[in-house]
């Protein structure tokens, strides 16, 4: 008798050892499953990867309904051509560097980092959610006005992705003032930078000159407004 109730006090004994383990662990509490349901589809800003097709200076033209260039036809200070697509690659945040598939593209966009840019609503979001490699892109025309000759940077749910110095796009648009409509008072303020000699601004098919190219851009988005 006194036997059986030995061991049965050790298996007790042993079974609430078993249970301070798991409490103190945390392991009662947060199962190792839920641990990583947790943590999917969730991204890890450090983790995750953002890269530019061109490596340089470029400037896109942006036109409130969309009707500027794509990325893959931006220009550099000189006129060149080239391809500016942004590429990001999200990665999740459970410790497994797994990429986060089907993250929503509203909660992807970029900005102007000093803020002279006026997207309009979504305007700058990315082209798609991310696919099954977490991987997303900027190569669409942007929607917007204008003009900002600093780097832009890459928002995911609100925060900033990649370095402080951002990337090295920049934007100017029709819509000069930025009121995300192109009408008399952009004529004016281009007017104003046609005759007296440049402006960035008033750039808009970049080559470092202000001429009927850039006569002809403006004339085309006259009387465009976001969708
Ligand atoms: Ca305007
Ligand atoms: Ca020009």
């Amino acid at each position: 008798m006194y036997g059986v109730l030995d061991v049965t006090g050790n298996k007790g004994n042993a079974m609430r050892k078993a249970v301070f383990l798991l409490i103190v662990s945390g392991l009662l509490f947060f199962p190792i499953g839920s641990r990583a349901d947790d943590c999917v589809g969730i991204p890890d800003l450090a983790f995750s990867i953002i890269w530019q097709s061109h490596d340089g200076p470029a400037t896109l033209l942006v036109v409130p309904d969309g009707s500027g260039l794509p990325l893959t036809e931006a220009r550099t200070p000189d006129g060149l051509v080239v391809d500016a697509t942004i590429h990001l690659t999200l990665i999740n945040n459970c410790g497994t560097e797994d990429p986060v598939v089907g993250f929503p593209r509203e909660d992807m966009w970029l900005e102007s980092i000093g803020g002279g840019l006026a997207f309009c609503m979504g305007g700058s979001i990315a082209d798609a959610n991310t696919d099954q490699d977490g991987h997303t892109r900027w190569s669409l025309p942007l929607m917007g006005g204008g003009w900002d000759e600093g780097n832009c940077r890459v928002m995911v749910s609100g925060m900033a992705l990649g370095a402080a110095a951002g990337l090295t796009l920049n934007f100017n648009s029709s819509d000069i003032d930025g009121n995300r409509v192109v009408n008399l008072t952009d004529l004016v303020l281009f007017s104003e930078d046609f005759w007296s000699g440049y402006a960035f601004r008033s750039d808009l098919l970049r080559d470092g000159t202000l001429n009927l190219s850039d006569v002809s851009v403006f004339a085309e988005s006259l009387g465009k407004s976001c969708p």
